[in-house]
């Protein structure tokens, strides 16, 4: 078999570059690991930016998104049970959009279908080869049978525990920070507690009111990095919620049986280069970020847009521009993101062994927060998104 592009994994980055190449007369087979069931049975990020609004519109898998998701002008940051709201729209007039990961990737992967695009599912030993020739190719089982694609370019979508990376492995060089506690999600059939969502600092540990629609919400406490689900009932996790939450929102949360409840490790990390040879990574191969900034599906997506225009430039203009710039392009993104992300984590987090100093230094960024628009704007601009 024969193609342009193979594209290893099936999540947002994957099907988005699926979706952009397509839509740029450049052929792509997708190969994901797990069944289409299983990649949208994994409840992830929820916040989608204003630049990433704009990319799933113009790529034509917007329409579901414009009708069912919640666009939000602002956020709620609390610190010790008081509120704060940062008004985006007042601040930068911008706003958000509420929209599950879980939608994006089925939106995705219907538009896949309807194009007629090869998806292959439950592919098993995908390998790469012969990434630094003209003409690499890459192999893997499917029903006990092997089979080659030969390709012009391998896109490396296949999260932080693919193959892609892991095959580069001597040539990367990694920066990493692995924090010491997780957040344990619950997805719950109830309408939100808030009309926004509330991010709260609290020396019991952060807690985070989001939503899916409005009658389903998701909702967020840190938690110990060795907690195991099974220690975590429904009657715990809301009594630490209510805990941590200011009380005008805890008097209003409807609670009810979870339908999903999962521990997320938190975690900063970075690969460089994002390029090798004609491999290229994008999204969680690359980079991961801890939750608190809402940004790992969207440099997911501002990777892939990179990407996509690069290869698009190489087919269409015969030139090699924008992949030889991909790399250094992604990452002074990735690297504001990061930014963005760690600073979030430590300003609104719980520190094993934190002392009554870092305390303050968390109270005093509220407050510059609180007092200061242009520290408010500041903030607004890297959580609606940066510019492309
Ligand atoms: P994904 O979504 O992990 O998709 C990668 C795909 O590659 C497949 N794969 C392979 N396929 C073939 N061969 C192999 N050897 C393969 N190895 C892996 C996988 O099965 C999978 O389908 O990466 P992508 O596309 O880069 O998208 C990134 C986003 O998914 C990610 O940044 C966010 O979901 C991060 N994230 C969150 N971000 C937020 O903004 N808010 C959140 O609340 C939030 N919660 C989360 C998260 C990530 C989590 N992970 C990865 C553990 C919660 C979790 C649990
Ligand atoms: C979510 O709704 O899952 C969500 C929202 C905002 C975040 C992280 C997760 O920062």
């Amino acid at each position: 078999m024969n193609t342009q592009v193979v594209i290893i994994g099936a999540g947002p980055a994957g099907l988005l570059l699926g979706q952009l190449l397509h839509n740029h007369g450049v052929d792509a087979v997708v190969l994901e690991r797990k069944s289409a069931d299983y990649v949208l049975g994994r409840i992830r990020a929820g916040v989608l930016e204003h630049g990433t609004r704009t990319v799933l519109n113009a790529a034509g898998v917007g329409t579901r998104m414009e009708a069912e998701g919640l666009a939000h002008e602002g956020i709620e940051l609390a610190f010790d049970g008081q509120i704060h709201r940062i008004d985006f729209e007042d601040l930068i007039g911008r706003e958000v959009m509420v929209y599950g990961q879980t939608e994006v990737t089925r939106d995705l992967m219907d538009a896949r279908e309807a194009a007629g695009a090869v998806t292959v599912y439950e592919a098993e030993e995908v390998t790469l080869h012969d990434i630094d020739g003209d003409r690499p190719h890459v192999s893997y089982v499917k029903d006990g049978v092997t089979h080659e694609i030969a390709c012009d370019f391998i896109a490396g979508c296949d999260g932080f525990h693919g193959v892609s990376r892991r095959t580069v492995q001597d040539r990367v060089q990694t920066f990493e920070r692995v924090y010491p506690f997780g957040w344990l999600g619950v997805l719950v059939e109830k309408p939100p507690v808030w009309p926004e969502l509330i991010y709260a600092g609290h020396p019991r540990g952060f807690a985070l009111c989001s939503q899916r629609s409005p009658t389903r919400s998701r909702y967020y406490v840190q938690c110990d990095g060795t907690d195991d689900v099974a220690e975590w009932s429904d009657d715990r996790f809301w009594d630490e919620l209510r805990r941590r939450i200011p009380p005008e929102a805890a008097e209003v949360l409807q609670t009810g049986p979870s339908i999903e409840k999962s521990i997320a490790p938190l975690r900063s990390f970075v690969a460089e280069p994002m390029r090798f040879g004609r491999l290229f990574l994008a999204g969680d191969a690359a980079h991961i970020v801890p939750p608190t900034g809402a940004k790992g599906l969207n440099l997911a997506v501002s990777d892939v847009v990179y990407l996509s225009d690069g290869l698009k430039e190489y087919y269409v203009e015969r030139s090699s521009a924008g992949i030889d710039a991909y790399s250094a392009r992604a990452l002074q993104r990735v690297w504001k993101a990061e930014r963005f992300s760690w600073a979030m984590t430590q300003m609104l987090h719980a520190f094993p062994g934190a002392d009554p100093f870092d305390r303050r230094i968390q109270r005093a960024e509220f407050e510059t927060l609180r007092g200061s628009r242009a520290a408010a704007q500041a903030l607004s601009e890297n959580y609606t998104g940066l510019d492309f």
